[in-house]
């Protein structure tokens, strides 16, 4: 069994580091205001699930990736769009189903796309996205690039057969592609001992690929970040896939409609009480990076900036109905003899 490394050195400089703070800051900001809004009743609609909790994990990682590599994703996908770049503007507007939202207000919370910064959804279906990044990877490896694709994905998704059948064909074909599981020990209000025959996931997935595997503290950042940069020049090399196992936690219920109650109080008291973005505030603050007034000013600067990206969603227009036929793919109409 692997065991789990913990560790927090740095491996960024200081502008970098505040930059991280600064972006796992406004997700939560984004994702604390954005419930506000859904709670309201008539703002935002469908699905939204919460990644509260889990920031270090995107944030940490895609911190390492070059702007023309992948990033694709499961539905809680707030995270991973807004540590890409994607402004909160656009995240917030598709929230609120508008024009100017990053899915023109058509693919709300699940469904967060930005092929320009490489942020290639935001999918529902569980497991689905797992061989379309093998498939980026197939194209880097083939066009002869040397881009790599990071995939995230839930510890309950790894009982999804594609999973294994992208393993398997990513590491037949030393793809570049970085699975990351982001193991917070529950698929819906199912915990993964109820669910997973091992709790050692790298030991399930990685191994029987004879590719490498990391079992980590997911929400230490800079080992985030550490742990996939060597995964990044393992695959940029041609060396093939990586898997990580980060392991976190969520706060809130599965979705917004799930009250979590299938936990333990005192469970999620713990994981609060060690919020990883706390934590690296103090450990910025103990480097004499960082201090509580630049905390606080920080902060505040986020406020604005997630105020600002609801003014500008509130004031957007909805998508016309005629957009209802725009940005569908069709099979091309073959006329028969
Ligand atoms: C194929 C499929 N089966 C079931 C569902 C319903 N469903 C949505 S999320 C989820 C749990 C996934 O949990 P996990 O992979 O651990 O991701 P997390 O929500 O914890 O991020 C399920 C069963 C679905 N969307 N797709
Ligand atoms: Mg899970």
């Amino acid at each position: 069994m692997a065991s789990v490394q913990t560790e927090a050195k740095p491996i960024v400089d200081q502008t970098k580091a505040l930059d991280w703070l600064r972006q796992m800051l406004l997700i939560r900001r984004f994702e604390e205001r954005a419930e506000m809004l859904y709670q309201k009743g008539n703002k935002i609609f469908g699905f939204f699930h919460q990644y509260s909790g889990q920031e270090p994990v995107a944030v940490g990682s895609i911190g390492v990736l070059r702007e023309d590599d992948w990033v694709i994703t499961a539905y809680r996908d707030h995270g991973h769009a807004l540590a890409l770049g994607m402004s909160a503007r656009s995240g917030m507007a598709e929230l609120l189903g508008k024009v100017t939202g990053c899915s023109k207000g058509k693919g709300g919370s699940m469904h967060f796309f930005d092929a320009e910064k490489g942020m290639m959804g935001g999918h529902a279906i569980v497991g689905s996205h797992i061989p379309l990044a093998a498939g980026f990877a197939f194209a880097s490896k083939y066009r002869g690039e040397d881009r790599v694709a990071l995939c995230y994905l839930g510890d309950g998704a790894i009982n999804q057969g594609g999973v294994h059948e992208a393993l398997n064909m990513a590491a037949l074909w030393k793809l570049p592609v970085i699975y990351i599981v982001e193991n917070n020990l529950y698929a819906m209000g199912t915990s993964l001992v109820r669910s997973s025959s091992s709790q050692d996931l790298t030991t399930r997935c990685a191994v029987p690929y004879g590719i490498p595997g990391h079992q980590i503290n997911g929400n230490d950042i800079e080992l985030m970040a550490r742990t996939t940069l060597e995964c990044v020049e393992h695959a940029r090399a041609g060396e093939g896939p990586s898997f990580i196992e980060a392991r976190t936690y969520r706060y809130k219920g599965h979705s917004i409609s799930d009250p979590g109650k299938y936990r333990m109080r005192d469970e999620l008291d713990t994981y609060i009480k060690n919020d990883p973005i706390v934590i690296y505030e103090n450990i910025l603050k103990d480097r004499g990076w960082i201090d509580d007034e630049t905390i606080e000013a920080m902060r505040e600067e986020v406020k604005a900036e997630i105020e600002d990206s609801i003014e500008f969603a509130e004031r957007s227009e909805d998508p016309p109905v005629a957009a209802v036929y725009e940005d569908i793919t069709v099979a091309p109409f073959i006329p028969q003899e």
